[in-house]
């Protein structure tokens, strides 16, 4: 076994062109020439070949990296003593070479000044039998010296094939589904003067031809050097919509996602007529792109989720009187989050009971002292931010994030409330609540509370929160599911406390009873470590002496 590094060949003089397609990732199984990724240039697209057979242990770039001759891609993990390159990377400089050299350009050049000039293809490297796959002018279009005529395709690669003088478009001598190589007529072009003047210089002084050639040998080259004829080729992935270039980047200016669009082209291809449909289609408002659909109100289309029926509409003034309001804002926002968060995440409810009834003694004593001393009133919704801290503590799962594959575990203790408000539901933070007082936290809620209730939270109000208390114990209720409020992991529901007969070993003793109900994301705390939380901050009520340990 040895660890290959697995690079860009000698792709000419293509620089920093973009890599826009990861055909393999680690784990996977190469042979020697698979394809590993697409680059793209203005021009034209290319897979990049593996130069040896193994295991992809590392990729080493990502989508949208600038690539060049020699950028590191992956790191193969290959049988034996590894190291001997395919055959393929070998033909790569020789190919290239005389591709790039402008003296290649001189069979393109139609050398007229003025009246017919025969447009060619001109050194395209090895580059055999290319299909041309689309044409890009008409009869009677003006080119310029190196727009684009057609594109041209091979297994591995398209290609635009640019026009070696300007003038007006007089007849197209390939079709469709022509095979074409280095030399074929392309089009008959009829060269006004002026336009044919640099074509018609002598090769040295040709700046014109000298430009258009390596133009094309630039994007025929890193071809011919990848894909040897003789070698077998790796079917397109069937990934990337089939497109030239030219299209590509159209669709890309225009913000079309080219997957979308239906291709009427040979095999699929998408062409700049498929590309203009579906553009107007969309201005029309006939046709939906994916992120507009994923925009739409979920009531319009089954909550953007794959398979589920739409929102039933009905007309409810069918039934009877009925009267109409817009969401608030709030609302709506809060919508959405909840809607996610309730898809998303596998949340599980857990409840317990905690005996408060010295707790609340304590706070109904202290709230009389302060009556007198004019303090703040303290609420049971402080004691439980600082109760709920002491737990995060402890058990500081319930103090992360879930960030892909990893746990983000945060070293701040920032607790959410959800405040009850006429317009919807807010969630005020507390920031650097275990850094505060019991006194503290119940003035900073009242103030974060009042400031809900108006209307005034800034979003900074708002932001950073690592565990959310939602409380109803104001109102009522015995239990609930309260939503995760992502990308936090946990969230601590709180009902009403009654008083319960609850039987001491000997007798029943009326208790204050508080119901805890907290739900938890089971991709990262298991029922286990749930209740672990729950007995805890039991405890920590029961008996809040327990904080200063
Ligand atoms: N058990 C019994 N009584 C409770 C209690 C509980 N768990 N929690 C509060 N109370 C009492 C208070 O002591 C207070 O009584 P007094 O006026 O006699 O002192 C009264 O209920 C009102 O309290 P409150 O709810 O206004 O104040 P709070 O500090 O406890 O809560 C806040 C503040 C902002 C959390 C609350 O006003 C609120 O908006 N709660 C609703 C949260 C919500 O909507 N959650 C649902 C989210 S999911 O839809």
């Amino acid at each position: 076994m040895a660890l290959v590094e697995v690079k860009v060949p000698d792709i000419g003089d293509f620089k920093d062109v973009a890599v826009i397609e990861l055909l393999v990732k680690p784990g996977d199984t190469v042979k020697a020439e698979q394809s590993l990724i697409t680059v793209e240039s203005d021009k034209a697209s290319m897979e990049i070949p593996s130069s040896h057979a193994g295991v992809v242990k590392e990729l080493k770039v990502a989508l949208g990296d600038k690539v060049n001759e020699g950028s590191l891609l992956l790191l193969l993990e290959t049988a034996g003593s590894a190291a001997a390159p395919a055959p393929a990377a070998a033909p790569a400089p020789a190919v290239a070479a005389p591709v790039a050299a402008p003296a290649a350009a001189a069979p393109v050049a139609a050398p007229a000044a003025s009246g017919p000039i025969e447009v060619r293809v001109p050194d395209i490297g090895d580059f055999k039998d290319v299909a041309v796959i689309e044409l890009l002018v008409k009869v009677g279009d003006t080119v310029k010296a190196e727009q684009s005529l057609i594109t041209v395709e091979s297994d591995k690669a398209s290609m635009e094939i640019p026009s070696s003088a300007a003038g007006v478009v007089k007849e197209i001598k390939v079709a469709l589904g022509d095979k074409v190589n280095q030399g074929s007529l392309v089009a008959i072009l009829e060269g006004a003067a002026s336009a044919a003047a640099p074509v018609a210089a002598a090769p040295a002084a040709a700046p014109a031809v000298a430009v258009a050639a390596p133009a094309v040998a630039v994007a025929a080259a890193p071809v011919a050097s990848v894909v040897p004829a003789h070698e077998p080729t790796v079917a397109p992935s069937g990934k990337l919509p089939h497109a030239s270039p030219s299209i590509r980047k159209m669709a890309r200016e225009l913000g079309v996602p080219l997957a979308e669009v239906q291709g009427s082209g040979p095999k699929g291809r998408i062409t700049q007529a498929d590309l203009q449909g579906f553009v107007k289609g969309v201005m029309a408002g006939q046709v939906k792109t994916a992120a507009q659909k994923a925009a739409a109100p979920a009531a319009e289309q089954g909550g953007g989720i794959p398979g589920l029926l739409p929102w039933p509409k009905v007309d409810f003034a069918k039934f009877g009187e009925i009267e109409t309001v817009a969401l608030s804002r709030i609302k709506k926002i809060s919508g959405a989050n909840l809607a996610r968060n309730w898809v998303m995440i596998p949340a599980v409810t857990y409840h317990e009971d905690a005996d408060i009834t010295d707790l609340e003694d304590f706070r109904v004593l202290v709230n009389k002292e302060n009556e007198k001393s004019g303090g703040a009133k303290l609420t049971m919704l402080a004691f439980l931010v600082k109760a709920c801290v002491k737990a995060l503590q402890k058990f500081p799962e319930f103090n992360s994030s879930l960030d892909g594959d990893n746990l983000v575990y945060k070293k701040y203790f920032h607790i959410a409330f959800a405040a009850d408000t006429p317009n919807g539901l807010v969630v005020p933070v507390i920031k650097d609540a275990d850094k505060k007082s019991v006194v503290e936290i119940a003035a900073e809620s009242a103030v974060l509370a009042k400031k809900a209730r108006d209307g005034k939270l800034g979003p900074a109000d708002m932001q950073g929160a690592c565990f959310t208390i939602s409380s109803l114990g104001g109102i009522g209720g015995t239990g609930f599911a309260p939503i995760v409020n992502a990308p936090e992991v946990a969230i601590l529901g709180v009902n009403k406390s009654v008083m319960k007969p609850v039987w001491d070993g000997k007798a029943f003793q009326p208790r204050l009873v508080l119901p805890l109900s907290l739900t938890a994301d089971h991709r990262v705390i298991d029922g286990a470590l749930a209740t672990r939380f729950n007995v805890y901050l039991a405890q920590l009520l029961a008996d809040f002496r327990r904080i200063a340990l």
